[in-house]
């Protein structure tokens, strides 16, 4: 695990490989890491080393300290508040996080029987396909497969879709967003969608089909949406 031959600082080397055994769950949000003193002894190294790479990870977010208690594993997932209709860039926004978005598709497709139905739309019509890995502060959350009715939501492109969706069909097509219903459901990620999201093949997702409409009930996107589980926890107030 840590070479000392090797020209990488061993405090860097200890620390990347704390990172690890955190993104791929074998130390969970809530862990006590082994006091320095052993992980000094078993790598044969100093405790300021070791204490070098608790600081940074700590720093980074993936470990705090506990006077008097230890150090731990450190929860970074985004409670995500289930009562309000937000957009992503929205909520990133908030949060003080830089909102970005990979895109993978962008295209105009024959609307499916499904698809049609979603939306409320015939067989075939028009339907911008567009599937995004959405970003924060560079970090992938979640892959977006929106299908939007090209009738509805005219004059989309590729540049609006790398800002905001919800941005443009409120702010230019002065369209007012209304209502959604939210399916989540529990899955592992497969090979392609681990790769986007730079997690394990088989780790946990969340998927999300969001169906959102107009006041009048006009559907204006049917989305899946596959979310990091390790990233993600949704919240909802609730009232008897
Ligand atoms: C959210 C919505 C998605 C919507 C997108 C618009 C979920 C599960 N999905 O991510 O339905 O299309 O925001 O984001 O919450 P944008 O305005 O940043 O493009």
């Amino acid at each position: 695990m840590i070479n000392k031959k090797s020209p990488i600082p061993l405090y860097y080397q200890l620390e990347e490989h704390i990172k690890e055994l955190i993104e791929e769950g074998e130390l969970k949000p809530g862990d006590a890491l082994p006091p320095e003193r052993e992980y000094a002894e078993k790598y044969q190294i100093s405790r300021m080393t070791v204490r070098q790479a608790f600081t940074q990870l700590v720093n980074n977010g993936y470990l705090y300290r506990i006077q008097g208690k230890g150090t731990f594993v450190a929860d970074r997932r985004i409670e995500q508040a289930l009562q309000g209709l937000t957009s992503f860039t929205e909520d990133m926004k908030a949060r003080g996080l830089k909102p970005d978005s990979q895109l993978i598709v962008f295209e105009i497709i024959p609307a499916t029987i499904q698809i049609a139905n979603q939306l409320s739309i015939t067989e075939y019509s028009p339907v911008y396909e567009i599937k995004r890995v959405r970003l924060a502060d560079g970090v992938p959350m979640a892959i977006e497969t929106n299908y939007i009715s090209a009738n509805l939501i005219k004059g989309l492109t590729e540049e609006i879709v790398n800002q905001s969706l919800y941005g443009y069909i409120e702010g230019q097509l002065n369209l007012q967003i209304d209502n959604a219903s939210q399916v989540i459901e529990s899955s592992v990620a497969s090979q392609s969608e681990a790769k986007l999201l730079n997690i394990n093949k088989g780790a946990p997702v969340m998927l999300i089909q969001r169906n959102t409409y107009l006041k009048d009930r006009t559907p204006v996107e049917f989305v899946k949406s596959v979310y990091r589980a390790d990233r993600y926890k949704f919240m909802i107030q609730m009232k008897r």
